[in-house]
């Protein structure tokens, strides 16, 4: 019902909690118990304490770069929360929440951001792609997957993640288009955070929205208030319910935004104002599902309090790990691009050494 009573080229978003936490949109209210809404609301939790330390850790140089989600948690948490183990996660590098959602391990997650190959070893039992860093390339992938997953008669939907800015790379016009022509089982979530690190969602495309993409490749396409974890999951779940059912692709914008710097390199605050800043920081998704929690006489301040707390143990806990654990071999660097060490990259590594050795660290 969801998709053919919506029209992307209307421009409503759709919203099932305010910004206020009430219910506006009892018609879409999924039917999830008081155990399944504190489980999300704990996803989101975690994934903010995660975020926080790790942003803290770099700062203190003991975190190598990283990409913070912090506003975010809402539209990875809630559509993750929508897949079942056997569905397909394709992220790109911004996803820690839909990650954490899936079961994947903080200690993993870490060890990515902090250089080690091992954060890309990804249990086989979790179905879930390596971090994908050239933006859109991973959207074929997700195609790929789910038209394997229909040819071999599996009913596995793939979700790929991706940025604004990722909507303005060929790959995502050819896999949109190709998911559209092979009614392939995808949903493609776009985190729309308003930024590709510093051009802003309306330099990147003159559509007034992202989801209104969808019509052209003959697919639903819907704007979601991505600071609305309850819309987000209605959302992805009936999308991924459709493309179950052999009904083909969907489109999700999340309109959200990305409170923090693109990653520990960027400085926001040479391209955005502090008060726009402020204006997103007053939707926060956290504040809004733990008030409407609240309210609902499901959770208190002190429950919170040791959620906070538990969830910031775990993430320390985590880091600990990576530091005493996680120090990569400078031979490993070099020796695994080729069966073979080439001489090029010989030479570079004796170089470093060479280097390293005279600042007394090697
Ligand atoms: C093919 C490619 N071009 C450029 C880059 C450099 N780059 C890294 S992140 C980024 C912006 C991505 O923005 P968006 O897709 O909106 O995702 P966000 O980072 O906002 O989550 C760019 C241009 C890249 N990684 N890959």
């Amino acid at each position: 019902m969801l998709f053919k009573n919506y029209n992307p080229l209307d421009k409503k978003m759709f919203q099932i909690m305010d910004e206020n936490s009430n219910i506006k949109n009892e018609e879409y209210m999924p039917d999830l118990n008081k155990e399944e809404l504190l489980t999300m609301y704990e996803n989101m939790i975690q994934t903010r304490e995660a975020d926080l330390k790790a942003l803290m850790y770099q700062r203190q140089g003991r975190m190598l770069t990283y990409a913070p989600n912090i506003g975010q948690e809402a539209a990875q948490v809630g559509s993750a929360f929508a897949l079942e183990k056997k569905d397909w996660m394709v992220p790109s590098f911004r996803e820690l929440g839909a990650w954490l959602t899936r079961g994947a391990d903080l200690k993993m997650i870490y060890l990515y951001w902090y250089g080690n190959e091992f954060g890309s070893h990804i249990p086989e039992d979790l179905k879930i792609l390596p971090v994908s860093v050239p933006i859109a390339s991973h959207l074929n992938h997700a195609v790929g997957i789910s038209w394997a997953s229909t040819l071999q008669g599996k009913d596995e939907v793939s979700i790929a993640y991706f940025g604004d800015g990722a909507t303005s790379q060929g790959d995502f016009h050819e896999a949109m288009n190709w998911a559209g022509a092979f009614n392939t089982p995808t949903v493609f979530l776009c985190q729309n955070n308003q930024f590709a690190i510093s051009v802003p969602r309306g330099s990147q495309t003159s559509s007034e929205t992202i989801a209104q993409k969808a019509v052209a490749y003959g697919m639903p396409g819907i704007q979601v208030d991505g600071n609305d974890i309850l819309a987000m999951y209605v959302a992805t779940k009936t999308a991924i319910e459709r493309a179950r059912r052999g009904e083909g692709p969907t489109l999700i914008e999340a309109y959200t935004y990305r409170i923090g710097a693109h990653t520990t390199s960027d400085d926001p605050t040479r391209y955005r104002t502090d008060d726009e800043v402020e204006v997103w920081k007053k939707k926060d998704p956290i504040d809004r599902m733990k008030k409407y929690l609240i309210d609902k006489g499901y959770l208190n301040e002190e429950e919170n309090d040791r959620l906070v707390e538990k969830c910031g143990k775990i993430a320390e806990e985590a880091f600990k790990y990576v530091e005493t654990n996680g120090k990569t071999k400078l031979d490993d660097i070099f020796k695994y691009h080729y069966k073979e060490i080439t001489p090029q990259l010989l030479e570079q590594m004796e170089e470093y050494k060479e280097f390293l050795n005279e600042r007394g660290e090697l």
